[in-house]
């Protein structure tokens, strides 16, 4: 069985090794370094809702880019992959995914029939809101279904197969300790605890 000895094989590979475990030891400061987050503010005609860019390191720690990665990696950080229920959100979304092609939370189921055709339901988003009819039915490769992005300021498309982005726009909109203040904001601001720095306050739930 293979020591650490053996594994030092030379100087570069220790670093490696040592980088590596510092990594998992502290996970906090690295999570931090790699978001950027805004909130779209109440009285700037907003929701109040936080809307962070989710890059490679993502916060899970994991390796993945994949459209379906991106929905942990948002769980990850007590949020979902963003949703826009108005032309409004959606210019917001934009402007937090700084031009980079990122995950978004809109789907489009497709069904594949006997005959091998298929037929595509409206896009929905993950969490069930309302699908705005502004922002159109979208397109779908049979038969693939469909998962959605943000690209400059419009929503594309792209079936699962090659549906994957380095980046993603989580959306946090938590209030677990119901101060009436989203939580991730106040982690942001310091004003509730978040000792292990991932930006999630653990409530207790009685
Ligand atoms: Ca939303
Ligand atoms: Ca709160």
């Amino acid at each position: 069985m293979p020591n650490l000895r053996d594994w030092c094989t030379n100087r570069i590979h220790c670093v490696r090794i040592a980088l590596a475990v510092i990594a998992l030891l502290c996970p906090g400061p690295r999570a931090q370094a790699q978001l950027k987050a805004a909130q779209w503010r109440s009285d700037e005609g907003g929701n109040d809702h936080w809307y962070a860019l989710i890059e490679r390191p993502y916060p899970s720690g994991g390796v993945c880019g994949a459209w379906h990665c991106h929905v942990g990696n948002c769980a990850a950080l007590g949020g979902y992959l963003a949703t826009a229920t108005s032309t409004q959100e959606l210019q917001f979304i934009a402007a937090v995914a700084r031009g980079n092609y990122s995950a978004i939370g809109g789907t489009i189921d497709v069904t594949v029939h006997p005959d091998d055709s298929c037929s595509a339901d409206e896009p929905r988003w993950l969490t069930g809101e309302p699908w705005p009819s502004e922002f159109g039915s979208g397109s779908y490769q049979c038969p693939f279904s469909m998962y959605g992005y943000i690209q400059g300021p419009s929503i594309v498309w792209a079936p699962a197969p090659s549906a994957s982005s380095n980046n993603a726009i989580a959306e946090m909109s938590a209030d677990c300790n119901g101060d009436g203040i989203i939580d991730f904001g106040q982690c942001v601001g310091g004003t509730l605890a978040d000792l292990d720095r991932d930006y999630v306050v653990r409530c207790t739930v009685s």
